[in-house]
């Protein structure tokens, strides 16, 4: 399961064309052609594979609605997930590694190959996110200050806090 939820996070979110299929514009696919074209490049998973992989996502990463699949976020192809701004709570958290921490420090925190910044509303799951790279490094955001001062906060589906830039004068470790 865990390595058809990769997969999938591989090409609902960066790759579609790996397995020759195009996402619309708010990166939504059609399951059948989903399962069919991982069926022709030697993926075969049925249906209920697909919705146990759904349901059983740690991170609740896909949204399976009808005959429609996504991935909520963390995309680095061109999607409109059509994000509403929500007002953040005060703190929120990411998790990294100590060899970023002086760059992190200089330039705040950039969204790199993604269209936001991801943090985390509680430091177990920043920690779980640095702990991917190495030996977690969690960083507090102070998010009432940015806030305040005009930054704009979205919350995807699944709960994750998403920015465009944290500037270095938000961060403490
Ligand atoms: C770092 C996973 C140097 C940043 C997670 C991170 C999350 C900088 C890496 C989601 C930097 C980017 C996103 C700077 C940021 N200088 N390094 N100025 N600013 N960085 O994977 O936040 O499992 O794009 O600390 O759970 O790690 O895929 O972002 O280490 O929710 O569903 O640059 O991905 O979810 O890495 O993770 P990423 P992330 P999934």
């Amino acid at each position: 399961m865990a390595e058809i939820s990769r997969f999938l996070s591989l090409v609902l979110r960066h790759k579609p064309e790996v397995i020759g299929i195009a996402l619309d514009a708010q990166g939504w696919v059609d399951v059948d052609v989903l399962l069919a074209a991982l069926r022709a490049h030697g993926r075969s998973v049925t249906r209920e594979e697909l919705e146990r992989v759904v349901a059983t996502s740690d991170k609740k990463r896909f949204a399976l609605e009808g005959d429609r699949i996504r991935a909520h976020q963390g995309h680095s192809v061109d999607v409109d997930l059509d994000l509403r701004p929500e007002a953040p709570p005060p703190r929120l958290y990411h998790g990294t590694v100590a060899r970023f921490v002086e760059s992190i420090r200089r330039e705040g925190l950039v969204r790199g190959q993604r269209h936001h910044v991801h943090l985390s509303a509680d430091v177990a799951t920043a920690k779980s996110v640095g702990g991917r790279r190495g030996a977690p490094v969690v960083l507090e955001v102070d998010a009432a200050a940015m806030a305040r001062d005009g930054h704009v906060f979205y919350r995807s589906a699944n709960g994750v806090w998403l920015t465009d830039h944290v500037p270095p004068a938000y961060l403490s470790q």
